[in-house]
């Protein structure tokens, strides 16, 4: 069986039964340009802290698979060339081969829920590409989430994506999405999308509960909460379709395919924004890891 290499401080936490809360490593390694992603990566780790929770960073380190990393592991993994991104299909090759990846959101469900931990918080998830109808681009993170029972906090799914073929796909696959105290669905950047959430959940305690109640009912599956980034650092939807129009040009014209047009696209927009749009992103996850923590805390506490 594959070992688990928890840091001291997560160690820890399990032994005290406190609330753990994963986050993902590819946002650092091909989501985040260097040195932000790892100033980011030790702010969000600090704001799960301060909201009474600890945080598990997850990734493969030289084909150990790490739950929790120290400060001087982040920091390497954040400069580290050759990184490899992560999914469920090539995880398993990884650790039997020694290699060094990050992992997205559906490798970090499985570490996390391999790990016994039940809240995981990140920015955005991977979805149903522009244009999938003729490439099939369409992420294993979505299938994840109906596979593995981790309530994953996002900031909604990303415009670079095709949002409702993102729901459809979720809604076929019996992926509950649930907008955190609105409405609508939030669209990462902005809080708007134009599109109603399926669902609609107010409070950490009622997300926490409905958790519980798919575990009791015997489902598969975790649940996707999309939370709005907060208003005083959300850009407009309009203001952000002609980066990501301009981006996606881009990737179609020199063939990007497979797993770097997600990364593509993120480092494209970030410098056509001039770096606003790593702002908001910064923004946004931070304010996922705090309602992680509440959720955490929700679920120990029941
Ligand atoms: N969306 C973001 N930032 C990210 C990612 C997605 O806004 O860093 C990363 C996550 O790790 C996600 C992965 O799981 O990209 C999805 O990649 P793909 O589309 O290749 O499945
Ligand atoms: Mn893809």
């Amino acid at each position: 069986m594959t070992e688990l290499h928890f840091s001291p401080e997560v160690a820890q936490a399990k032994a005290e039964g406190k609330p753990l809360v994963a986050l993902e490593s590819t946002i650092i390694t091909h989501g985040m340009p260097y040195p932000q992603n790892v100033e980011t990566a030790r702010q969000v780790e600090d704001d799960i802290r301060a909201a009474g929770a600890v945080p598990a960073t997850i990734a493969v380190i030289e084909g150990r698979l790490h739950i929790g990393l120290t400060g001087d592991e982040l920091d390497a993994l954040a400069q580290a060339k050759d990184v490899l991104k992560l999914s469920r299909a090539d995880f398993a090759v990884a650790l039997a081969t020694g290699r060094t990846g990050a992992t997205t959101v559906a490798a970090t469900m499985i570490a996390a829920h391999a790990a016994g931990i039940h809240v995981f918080a990140t920015g955005g998830i991977g979805g149903v590409h522009k244009g999938a109808e003729l490439s099939f681009d369409i992420s294993a993170d979505l299938q994840e989430l109906a596979l593995t029972p981790v309530t994953v906090v996002a900031a909604g799914p990303k415009a670079i994506l095709d949002i409702p073929k993102t729901l459809e796909v979720l809604e076929t696959n019996g992926v509950p999405v649930i907008a955190y105290g609105q409405d609508e669905i939030p669209a990462f950047w902005s809080r708007s999308s134009g599109l109603t959430a399926p669902l609609r959940l107010d409070s950490a305690a009622a997300i926490a509960a409905a958790q519980l109640a798919r575990t009791d009912l015997g489902l598969t599956g975790g649940q996707l909460i999309a939370n709005p980034i907060p208003v005083a650092d959300e850009i407009p939807a309009a203001e952000m379709a002609k980066a990501i129009t301009q981006a996606t040009a881009e990737a179609d014209a020199q063939g990007v395919s497979g797993k770097a047009v997600t990364p593509f696209l993120l480092d494209r927009i970030f410098h056509i924004t001039e770096g606003r749009s790593l702002v908001a992103n910064i923004a946004l996850v931070r304010n996922n890891a705090r309602l992680a923590a509440e959720i955490a805390k929700e679920i120990t506490a029941s």
